[in-house]
């Protein structure tokens, strides 16, 4: 009876399994996500495309046209399905261009063959695998249903209106994006966040936020993907909690939250319960990516979406759109990569290399902008008075790098030994590790100065690990009179033969 019972149930799931045909057009097209107009690189002709939906065991059957035209952009095009399986068998459909096959030229259709293994259900996406391409444009949602989801009795609604995309977007095409990368070595700094595909940048026309329904009483899952090329998002909803049941395509045990960071490409879902007075309620979605005061367009306050119930004015909320506990004014990311088999570390992609005259010094004459400085000396122009965040995403190599701040202290927000987020009463230090967790710290700005901010394993700083935080440059200048003792230390160096310099 037993095998008889469990027999009938799989040819059941069998029998259940459905081929899902799509048809995917990838197109140029016009757009202005956050009010900018440009031309994109799109599924269907829509940023994000259009979502993609299963159920566990289903087989995705997905046709791409390709119907790129645009000489400004690459032409050819591949699909990957974000955190989806793929049996060895079928890994030549996976997308992965040089990888696992061969990019999709201008004109030509190509059918992905995607069966969906393991049990396999959750949230996913679907992006370009071509390069840098899927920052022009082509990303989407997939979402892969479970029918007997397990969880399915914490939430009420789950449907296509519940799902949020948070994405980076950049004004410029990707082509001259990555010229100017490869030029300067800085990762360019995006305009804007979009939230389902809406944005504002700093200045910009007052782009309606996107909206999501809900009706008091009721409980929600909400998937969010971060789609994004570069940046971290933050998300929170003011007075209500966030329930955390999945991350990328895997059940959790229910934790909540008032906010949650989504990292290198993560997803989750949340559950969310209608159970505030109906009104307006912010969705906020923050990011940080590299130094914002690269790109004046960037104001990561306006990424953010409505949470509007039944019966509300469609009307903005009321409430100030909040930063989030103990704000940080500027937030700056700093990556550390080591280059493979050389003593060369890069914060940034950029590897410190000490200017020839102090930085003190370019300052006192005159230096007020980045572009007074050498990349190569990976200096942060910050101004005075501010609380400045740095965010080290986890590193890749198995050692703590010590960072160090002269002349200052700063709040420990989160340390590489722990995942706890503590902007309540966080220690003071000058030193903090940097490993494969992740580490955030925080300082103010109220002591102006060319600040060096380096890992104090000296072999690393030799070779690069290093950036100067200058703060308050004009307060330098008004403050810092140095004495002539000083003013002879540079004409005598310089006048040493280089064995006694
Ligand atoms: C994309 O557009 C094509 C052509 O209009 C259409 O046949 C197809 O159904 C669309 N795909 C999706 C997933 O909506
Ligand atoms: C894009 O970058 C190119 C090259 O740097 C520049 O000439 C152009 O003005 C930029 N366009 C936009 C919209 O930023
Ligand atoms: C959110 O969670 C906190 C801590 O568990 C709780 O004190 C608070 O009442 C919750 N807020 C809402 C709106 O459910
Ligand atoms: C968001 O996802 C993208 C794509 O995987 C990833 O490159 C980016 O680092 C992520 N942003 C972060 C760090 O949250
Ligand atoms: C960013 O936008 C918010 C909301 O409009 C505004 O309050 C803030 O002043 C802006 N930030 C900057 C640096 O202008
Ligand atoms: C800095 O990042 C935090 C999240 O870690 C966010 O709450 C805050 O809004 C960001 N601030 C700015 C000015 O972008
Ligand atoms: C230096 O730059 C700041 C803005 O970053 C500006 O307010 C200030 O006037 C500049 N100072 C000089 C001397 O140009
Ligand atoms: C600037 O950096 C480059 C390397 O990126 C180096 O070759 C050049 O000498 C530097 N210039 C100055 C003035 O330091
Ligand atoms: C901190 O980082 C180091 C180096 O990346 C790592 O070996 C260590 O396990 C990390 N500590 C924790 C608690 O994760
Ligand atoms: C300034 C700098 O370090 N640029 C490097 C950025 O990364 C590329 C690719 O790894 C290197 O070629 C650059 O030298």
């Amino acid at each position: 009876m037993k095998l008889l019972a469990s027999t009938i149930l799989a040819a059941l799931s069998i029998a259940s399994a459905r081929i899902v045909p799509i048809t995917l057009d990838i197109v140029n097209a016009p757009g202005a996500p956050d009010g900018f107009a440009r031309t994109l690189v799109t599924a269907n002709g829509t940023y994000p495309g259009p979502t993609l939906t299963a159920n566990k065991g289903d087989t995705l059957v997905v046709t791409v046209h390709n119907k790129l035209n645009d000489p400004d952009f690459r032409q050819s095009t591949s699909v990957n399905f974000d955190g989806i399986f793929f049996s060895t068998a079928n890994s030549f459909n996976e997308g992965s261009v040089f990888v696992t096959t061969y990019p999709i030229g201008p004109g030509e259709t190509y059918t992905y063959n995607v069966p969906l293994i393991n049990e396999q259900t959750g949230t996913f996406w679907y992006h370009s695998q071509l390069d840098v391409q899927y920052v022009d444009g082509l990303r989407g949602a997939l979402i892969v249903y479970d029918p007997e989801d397990p969880l399915a009795h914490l939430y009420d609604v789950d449907n296509e209106n519940t799902i949020w995309q948070v994405g980076d977007w950049w004004h410029n095409s990707t082509l001259p994006l990555l010229a100017g990368y490869e030029a300067t070595g800085i990762v360019p700094v995006s305009d804007s966040g979009t939230f389902n595909g809406v944005g504002r940048f700093q200045g910009g026309p007052e782009v309606p936020f996107h909206v999501v329904n809900v009706v008091a009483g009721k409980r929600y899952r909400f998937r969010i993907i971060n789609t994004s090329a570069r940046n971290v998002f933050t998300m929170s909803v003011d007075s209500h909690n966030l329930t955390i049941i999945e991350t990328d395509g895997s059940a959790t045990s229910p934790m909540t939250v008032n906010q949650l960071d989504l990292l290198a490409g993560q997803r989750h879902s949340v559950v969310l319960a209608a159970n505030q007075p109906v009104a307006n309620y912010w969705i906020n979605a923050p990011f940080v990516g590299g130094d914002p005061t690269r790109n004046l367009n960037q104001n990561a306050t306006l990424s953010r979406a409505i949470l509007r119930y039944a019966g509300a004015p469609a009307a903005d909320p009321t409430a100030p759109m909040s930063l989030g506990p103990a704000a940080a004014d500027i937030n700056i990311t700093l990556n550390l990569v080591v280059t493979a088999g050389k003593a060369q570390w890069n914060v940034n992609n950029v590897s410190f290399l000490a200017p020839d005259v102090p930085t003190l010094m370019k300052i006192l004459d005159g230096a007020n902008s980045s572009a007074d400085f050498n990349v190569t000396e990976n200096t942060f122009i910050l101004p005075a008075n501010k609380i400045v965040q740095v965010i080290f995403p986890p590193s890749i190599d198995d050692e703590e790098h010590p960072f160090h701040l002269h002349g200052n202290d700063f709040w420990l927000i989160k340390s590489n030994s722990s995942e706890e987020i503590n902007t309540a009463n966080p220690i003071k230090r000058d030193v903090a590790g940097v490993g494969s967790t992740g580490t955030i710290v925080r300082f103010s700005t109220a002591n102006p100065g060319p600040w060096f901010f380096h890992c104090h394993i000296f072999w690393h700083f030799h070779a690069g690990l290093a950036t100067i935080m200058a703060s308050g440059l004009d307060n330098i200048r008004k403050e810092v009179h140095p004495t002539p003792a000083w003013e002879k230390l540079g004409p005598a160096y310089e006048a040493l033969p280089p064995s006694e310099q």
